[in-house]
């Protein structure tokens, strides 16, 4: 054992408790692995047995579209790149924001804020501005890859206290004061010092990953050759992994993904641990899938199997973008809370309202969005920051149905007050609002108490305005005692009031089992059930 402790439903109690029973327990030591790992906070890569993807177009060289969005603050741009880069299956996205006339700083650490946010994969965190390469390290969730240190003293003495402080695998430039080396000794002898330099920081060798620099052929026809040789010897010699921007090799050059592909090809060979790269390279991917095959690093060929068919209908990047935007267009407002874009499903609502019905928007797109996270949440998929997101994108689709459905206006508060509340520990309230949003369209004066809100106060409520119903809404099997609790009290000190309750854990005969009047399975039949009742209330 090295760690006790406990999460939701312990208390102070429960851990003083814990801490006298294990308080003469000597924590299993830890055993360093040796081994170079980043991680995001929920998935580990290891540099070493397998090719590492790095995906290369979060970056803004040579890519007017996305400085136009760094420019513009466009996030959803960004996080799609992240997201489309996951699915051509990148291992690692290198984040870089760097442009004049933008605050580095700022952008590289919400960049990174969202991007971990809605994905799993681990980041590079890209830059070589010292400022905000710590701010975006101390936000980071895992151990990034820091992209990057060179042989200069002053680039050393500003990186290395970072990698230190925040942890991290360092990628190293086998470049320093008199610039990139021409020949493979001299990358050599610069990752030498580096190293040495590195660990009398207290930073070891497995975290210092070497770059010995891709530079185009198109200039100097030895500069492939140089690279692949330094890579070789560092490797072997050091005992470390390495890095390489594969694609600035063809610079200059007309069809650069065949020579990136050939490029990538020898430097695994030569012992590239990990490639930044552009996954939409069909060149690139046909090598990692072979290579991976002919060294029998994929059983049964499987993944270049799956893989290979692509290779022959694979369109290009750009006709894959627009035919996956058709393809999913009739459900892109879903997809945008499944992936937890904000701005987007906002957007999408506010285009959709033109065609669609408020109510027929949230039972077909967003109340199916929302299962689908829930089930992804169940089975360990979709983890709770990421269903953080996804509520937050479906709260900025409700507010433009809600803006929407208000200004029908036909119906203004006319009929009975109706005292609404998710009960005592329970945050939950997407559901509950959306009962709220019919009732008002069916002219309810509702009091929204909000969410977890204790028994009392919602009693307190029903007596002070004599509401003849009050509305209770459970999401969670440990909350619905304090449902139970919420209709005991209220039976008590509010005997004339009809309780209706709601929520994904509750069915009919619980409802009944509780002592509700009425059950609702969602929040149509809840204004149906009440306008059965009393029609003319
Ligand atoms: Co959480 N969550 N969540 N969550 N969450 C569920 C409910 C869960 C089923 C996910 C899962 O594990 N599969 C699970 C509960 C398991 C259980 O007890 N059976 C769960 C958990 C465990 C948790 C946390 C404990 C996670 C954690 O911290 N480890 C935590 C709880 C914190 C707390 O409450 N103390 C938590 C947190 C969150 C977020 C904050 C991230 C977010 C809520 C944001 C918000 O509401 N503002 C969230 C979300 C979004 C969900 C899921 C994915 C979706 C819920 C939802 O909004 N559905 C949910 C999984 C799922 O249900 N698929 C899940 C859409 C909504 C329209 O449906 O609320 O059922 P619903 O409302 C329906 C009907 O039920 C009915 O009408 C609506 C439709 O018309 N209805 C009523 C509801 N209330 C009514 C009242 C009525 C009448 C009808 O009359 C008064």
């Amino acid at each position: 054992m090295r760690v006790a402790g406990g999460c939701c439903g312990t208390t102070p109690e429960y851990i003083k408790k814990v801490v006298e029973k294990t308080k003469g327990i000597a924590p299993v030591a830890v055993a360093d692995k040796n081994l170079t790992v980043i991680s995001s906070y929920t998935h580990a890569v290891m540099l070493g047995n397998e090719p590492i993807l790095i995906g290369e177009r979060i970056n803004p060289t040579g890519k007017k579209r996305f400085k136009q969005a760094l420019l513009e603050n466009d996030m959803n741009y960004i996080l799609a790149e992240g997201v489309n880069q996951e699915e051509r299956g990148v291992h690692v996205l290198d984040v870089n924001v760097g442009i004049p006339d933008i605050d580095e700083k700022r952008m590289l650490t919400d960049t990174v804020c969202e991007l971990q946010a809605i994905l799993n994969l681990p980041l590079q965190i890209d830059t070589s501005d010292t400022g905000a390469m710590e701010s975006a390290l101390r936000r980071y969730n895992g151990k990034a890859m820091i992209n990057s240190v060179n042989g200069k003293d002053e680039s050393m003495k500003a990186v290395f206290p970072l990698v230190k402080k925040y942890g991290g695998v360092v990628v190293a430039l086998t470049l320093d004061e008199n610039g990139i080396p021409e020949t493979a000794d001299e990358r050599f002898a610069i990752a030498e010092k580096i190293l040495s330099v590195a660990e009398g920081y207290g930073i070891a060798k497995k975290d210092v990953v070497f770059d010995t620099l891709a530079m185009t052929i198109s200039a100097d026809p030895s500069a492939a050759l140089t690279t692949l040789r330094s890579l070789k010897r560092i490797k072997n010699e050091l005992g470390v992994h390495t890095s390489l921007g594969v694609s600035n090799v063809s610079f200059g050059l007309p069809n650069r993904d065949a020579i990136n592909g050939t490029f990538f090809a020898l430097a695994l060979e030569n012992g590239l641990s990990a490639a930044i790269m552009n996954p939409y390279s069909q060149d690139m991917m046909k090598v990692y899938y072979t290579y991976r095959a002919l060294h029998g690093l994929d059983e049964n060929c499987a993944d270049y199997i799956s893989a290979a068919e692509s290779f022959i209908t694979a369109p290009s990047a750009a006709t894959a973008t627009v035919k996956k935007d058709e393809a999913e267009f009739k459900s892109e407002l879903s997809e945008a809370i499944i992936r937890g874009f904000k701005d987007k499903a906002a957007q999408l609502c506010a285009a959709l309202l033109s065609s669609s019905a408020p109510l027929d928007i949230v039972t077909n797109e967003i109340i199916p969005a929302l299962d689908t996270v829930g089930r992804g949440f169940e089975n360990k998929t979709v983890y709770l920051p990421q269903l953080l997101m996804s509520a937050e994108a479906a709260k900025s689709a409700f507010e433009k149905i809600k803006g929407a459905m208000q200004t029908d206006g036909e119906n203004a508060p006319s009929k009975a007050k109706f005292v609404l509340a998710t009960v005592h520990g329970d945050i939950h309230d997407i559901g509950k609002n959306i009962v709220k949003l019919l009732l008002e369209n069916y002219g309810y004066g509702v009091v929204d108490l909000g969410r977890d809100v204790a028994p009392g106060e919602i009693a307190e409520k029903v007596c002070e305005l004599h509401a003849p119903y009050a509305g209770l809404s459970a999401l969670m099997t440990t909350t619905v005692p304090a449902m139970e609790e919420t209709i005991k009290l209220l039976r008590k000190c509010a005997p004339w009031c009809k309780i209706i309750v709601g929520g994904a854990v509750l069915t009919a005969e619980y409802a009944e089992k509780i002592g509700a009047d009425f059950y609702a399975p969602d929040a149509m039949s809840a204004v149906r059930r009440l306008e059965e009742m009393c029609p003319n209330v």
